[in-house]
């Protein structure tokens, strides 16, 4: 009887985290760090949406990737429920990407591929690009708020190559 009292009063203080927004910070705690390969089909984050059907394309959005280490441009805005296709081009003469995702969460998956140069890189909502390559990235954003998104190329984010995506209602 005790022990069902102690799992509903864990279960409350879960719901409480949700509702407070900490869940985020809540999760990054308690997820284990992945094993034995690199499985960046886990991806975490409230809000960060998800990868859109190419066919539900609304609207394009160009973003350059250059050897400044930026995005141009850095910050761009969408609606809620939109699919978009990033539509990136690198035009520098390093390897730059994008990955989609909570700030802290691509700084861990930059660390992780500093230390781990050899492991594959694919991700739903990662998109690389050899230097002078294009390429295009659908996505679909299902909450208000912002996205983060980053290049994950050793160095880069720390360099300041980060930008985010304000979705609004
Ligand atoms: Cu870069």
């Amino acid at each position: 009887m005790k022990k069902s009292i102690a799992l509903l009063a864990m279960s409350v203080l879960s719901a409480a985290a949700l509702a407070h927004g900490t869940a985020r910070q809540h999760a990054a705690e308690s997820m284990p760090m992945p094993m034995g390969g690199h499985d960046m089909q886990q991806m975490h984050g409230p809000g960060m949406g998800h990868p859109g059907d190419p066919s539900q394309v609304t609207r394009t959005l160009e973003i350059v990737l250059d050897d400044s280490l930026r995005f141009v441009p850095a910050e761009l805005t969408v609606k809620v429920g939109e699919t978009v296709r990033f539509f990136l081009k690198n035009s520098g003469q390093q390897a730059h990407s994008m990955m989609i995702g909570p700030l802290a969460q691509l700084k861990t998956h930059a660390a992780m591929m500093a230390n781990m140069p050899s492991m594959p890189h694919a991700a739903p909502n990662l998109l690389e690009l050899k230097p002078g390559k294009r390429g295009g990235l659908v996505w679909q954003f299902d909450q208000p708020g912002t996205v983060d998104f980053a290049c994950l190329t050793a160095g880069h984010l720390d360099a300041g190559m980060v930008g985010k995506i304000v979705v609004t209602e």
